[in-house]
């Protein structure tokens, strides 16, 4: 008898009564005995019960054929870790207010949330979730909360086994995929400086570990990719120091079997603009600074035609002096070397030096100057005042420096079949300059682009078979004090991405409910929809109508807005007053007043063709690959448009199709990539990730209840919140949920028949409540499916033990 028997154990009617009866009771019903059952089998039962060994041998074998029956049951068990100060064991720092779903909350209204979240990141507990959507609130400090040993418990767990956690969601996408064979998409939204490119990065850094990248250099260059890509799409911005100026998804690509074989990646709305003009307190892109310090360091300045004593005016800034600002800078020296090593790892080697030429040609044709000459037919002709830093520039870009100077300060115009060769303005000459210096950059990404997915290509496997796992990591929602083009994409992608959120969470929900007669509470929503038709529709959106005053010569930004006010009608749409070229437009997360200055520009995104022919004669291979390749992507899948209907109000085409490159309009471009994006979204079974910004400082421990109060309302997570209590959250076929769970409440050897009587049969008999059968479908709260499996977990685990201990006895 063992020495100190657990209570129950003393209760002498039980060991009276019918002492097996008993034994498997306990196996069955209370697993916290099991271990107190087998010291009582070891050490009393076999030696002094003779006679009764038959019946539990007989009970025990049956459990055995089921485990038989079921496969080989491997027995995992995930260790906890303990931090150093023991706070992030789950058991420990739980307390009986704390919760890691807010979906489990007796009480759900704004406040509550809030202080949830408050009080566990005063502990360091950046993460929540909402059902099934993780929030992770930026912690602005190093936390120890990625090392190995956490990246070993999340995988293949159980989603309540460990707290809340980014590497989690790594860890549902990744089994989710293998499981059911279909691909995925971890959406990451929230604003500026949320932590939205972060998080990108864990889950990418935990995915690699999930399909064990037998192949280390790939799984190398798929983490380097990042660095790289940042190094030329990110910029220091007063929000945040590594701001995306680009929208970035990156698809991991995995055989059936899960392991990862490749990765692509495409880029959406590069903000151009930064590399000719960035608003007070704002950088460049970091490229710029690295090479800058890096060349200084090797004593390669004098190569590249870069001084070390004058700022290219592309870098200027208040407080910018190039040294020691620039050239002495310790960090962009080091991140040079990193970025020429990302380079190497991703089998850029040739072309190195070109890259560096074009990005010294572009900083020195930023500072070519001109001046106003009087002529005798045109008052305004431009002249270059500084040659030498124009041939620098076209020495740079392997062109003719005459050639050059002719087409900034000149253009050529077809009247009547004749061909006259006018003079630019100094306005209309920088113009031109700096749409080259913009259309330069922006194709050197979309090539870095392109070559890093050439390079990233699968390994082993055809483009066709495999799976992927797609993690969109995109702008938040912008409003500044003043807004101009790239805001309004910037915020109609978002007004997409919150569309295809409520639509996910919302819509398709409610649809499954009046499908399989299932009633459920309509639950309200903000629809955005409307404003998605102010947008996108045609002919009367406001893309559209942009488009068709951009093919207008004559048009200008006013006549642009009086378009919009004449045929918008729409409440979300209106003209402020005393706000020249302003209107306003009310997106889901809040009004926002536009300034259309500059918009006919931006979107025509012109490069006059003088400047297109002249780079195409350049010496650099590179810079003439960068002209002679159409802007837009290739492969794209044009037939997912149909299935996109729907999403959007209507069917677009391929730009390219309707269109050559020459009137390819910025917008139709844009309205293509959100296309591009959203088919493949949709096609995905969607996980979302909410970063939250607790102040606007940037500081650690400090957590503005005002603002976050304001991101969880227009992110959609109070609804969200009590959808998730609301509704059946899973959703089961009714064979698939008795070949599941069946073993709940039959015998290995019974067949159940296959109707909704058998789920009803199991549910019952496990005592959950608040189900419900649909037509073909049991319909479960999110928690249900958790102690469903966790029963079918404990059953497996007793049946492994008992096998084991029964073996052993038999033997
Ligand atoms: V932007 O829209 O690209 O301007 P993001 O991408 O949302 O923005 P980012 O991921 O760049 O924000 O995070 C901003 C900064 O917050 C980072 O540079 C880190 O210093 C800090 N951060 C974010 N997430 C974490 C984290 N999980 N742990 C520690 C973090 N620091
Ligand atoms: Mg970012």
């Amino acid at each position: 008898i063992p020495r100190n028997p657990p209570p129950t154990l003393h209760q002498p009617e039980l060991w009276s009564n019918d002492f097996n009866d008993f034994i498997c009771k306990c196996l069955i019903k209370d697993f916290e005995l099991r271990p107190n059952v087998f010291e009582l089998l070891q050490h009393v039962f076999i030696k002094q019960i003779v006679g009764r060994e038959k019946t539990l041998q007989k009970q025990l074998m049956e459990l055995i054929d089921l485990n038989q029956q079921m496969g080989v049951i491997e027995k995992t068990r995930h260790e906890r870790i303990h931090t150093k100060k023991g706070s992030y064991m789950k058991s420990q720092s739980q307390t009986c207010d704390d919760v890691e779903d807010l979906a489990t909350l007796e009480v759900l209204d704004e406040n509550t949330i809030t202080e949830q979240l408050q009080r566990r990141y005063a502990t360091e507990q950046i993460y929540t979730y909402v059902g099934d959507i993780l929030i992770a609130v930026n912690p602005f400090q190093k936390t120890e909360l990625y090392t190995p040993e956490h990246s070993k418990i999340y995988v293949g767990a159980k989603r309540t086994s460990n707290p809340p956690h980014i590497y989690a969601v790594a860890d549902i996408a990744y089994q989710s995929m293998v499981s059911h064979n279909t691909d995925q998409c971890i959406v990451i939204s929230g604003e500026s400086g949320a932590g939205k490119t972060e998080s990108a990065h864990l889950l990418v850094q935990q995915l690699t570990v999930l399909g064990k990248a037998n192949n280390q250099t790939l799984q190398e260059k798929i983490l380097l990719v990042n660095s790289l890509v940042e190094a030329f799409g990110n910029a220091c911005t007063v929000i945040n120091d590594n701001s995306s100026r680009f929208g970035k998804y990156l698809e991991m690509k995995f055989t059936c079997g899960g392991t990862v074989v490749g990765a692509q990646i495409s880029d959406y709305l590069l903000e151009k603009s930064r590399v000719i003009h960035r608003a007070v307190g704002e950088r460049n892109f970091h490229i710029f600074y690295y090479i800058y310090a890096g060349l200084a360091e090797r004593k390669k300045l004098g190569h590249y035609k870069l001084s070390d004593s004058k700022t290219p005016k592309y870098l200027h800034n208040e407080n910018v002096k190039l040294v020691p600002d620039i050239v002495g800078n310790a960090f962009y020296k080091e991140q040079f070397e990193t970025v020429e090593q990302c380079f190497k790892v991703i089998g850029f080697t040739l072309e190195l030096g070109s890259v560096y030429s074009t990005l010294a040609g572009i900083l020195n044709a930023g500072d070519v100057e001109f001046t106003s000459v009087a002529s005798e037919h045109q008052t305004d002709k431009s002249n270059i005042s500084n040659m030498a830093v124009l041939e620098s520039a076209a020495s740079l870009l392997c062109i003719r420096a005459d050639e050059l100077q002719e087409a900034l300060t000149s253009h050529c115009v077809v009247t009547r079949g004749e061909t006259i060769v006018r003079s630019n303005t100094v306005e209309k000459a920088i113009e031109v300059r700096d749409a080259m210096s913009k259309a330069l950059y922006g194709r050197l990404f979309s090539w870095i682009v392109n070559r890093i997915n050439s390079l990233l290509k699968l390994d082993s496997l055809s483009e066709d078979k495999g799976l992927n796992i797609g993690i969109l990591d995109i702008f938040g929602f912008e409003n500044f004090k003043r807004n101009s083009f790239e805001q309004l994409c910037i915020n109609i992608a978002n007004e997409q991405i919150q569309f295809y959120f409520n639509q996910h969470i919302f819509a398709w929900e409610q649809d499954e409910y009046l499908n399989e007669d299932v009633d459920a509470r309509v639950i309200e929503y903000e629809d955005n929809r409307p404003l998605l038709d102010l947008f996108l529709q045609k002919p009367m959106g406001m893309l559209a109508l942009l488009d068709e005053e951009s093919r207008f010569p004559q048009a200008t930004d006013q006549t642009l807005v009086e378009k919009f006010e004449d045929n918008l009608k729409s409440k979300n749409f209106w003209r402020p007053k005393r706000v020249d070229l302003g209107f306003g437009i009310h997106h889901y997360a809040g009004k926002v007043i536009y300034n259309a200055s500059g918009f006919l520009a931006k979107n025509r995104d012109a490069l006059p063709a003088d400047i297109v022919l002249l780079l195409r004669s350049s010496e650099n291979e590179l810079i003439r690959k960068l002209v002679t390749h159409p802007l837009t992507k290739t492969g794209l899948l044009f037939t997912l448009y149909k299935y996109l209907t729907p999403l959007v109000g209507d069917a677009t085409h391929h730009p390219r199709e309707t269109t050559n490159m020459k009137t390819q309009t910025v917008a139709s471009y844009f309205r293509y990539s959100l296309m591009d994006l959203l088919s493949k979204m949709v096609a995905g079974q969607p996980h979302f990730v909410r970063c939250i910004k607790p102040n606007n400082d940037r500081q650690a421990h400090k957590f503005d209840r005002e603002k976050v109060l304001i991101q969880l309302r227009y992110t959609g997570i109070l609804e969200t919140a009590k959808i998730r209590r609301q509704g059946y959250s899973h959703r089961i076929l009714f064979n698939n949920f008795i070949e599941r769970y069946s073993i709940l409440a039959f015998r290995a050897n019974e067949e159940p028949p296959m109707n909704p009587e058998t789920c009803a049969v199991i549910l019952e008999k496990v005592k959950l409540e608040n189900w419900v059968l649909g037509k073909t479908k049991v319909f479960l709260k999110y928690y249900h499916a958790e102690q469903l499996n966790l029963m079918v977990r404990q059953t497996t685990d007793r049946i492994v033990l008992v096998q084991a201990y029964v073996r052993g006895w038999l033997a």
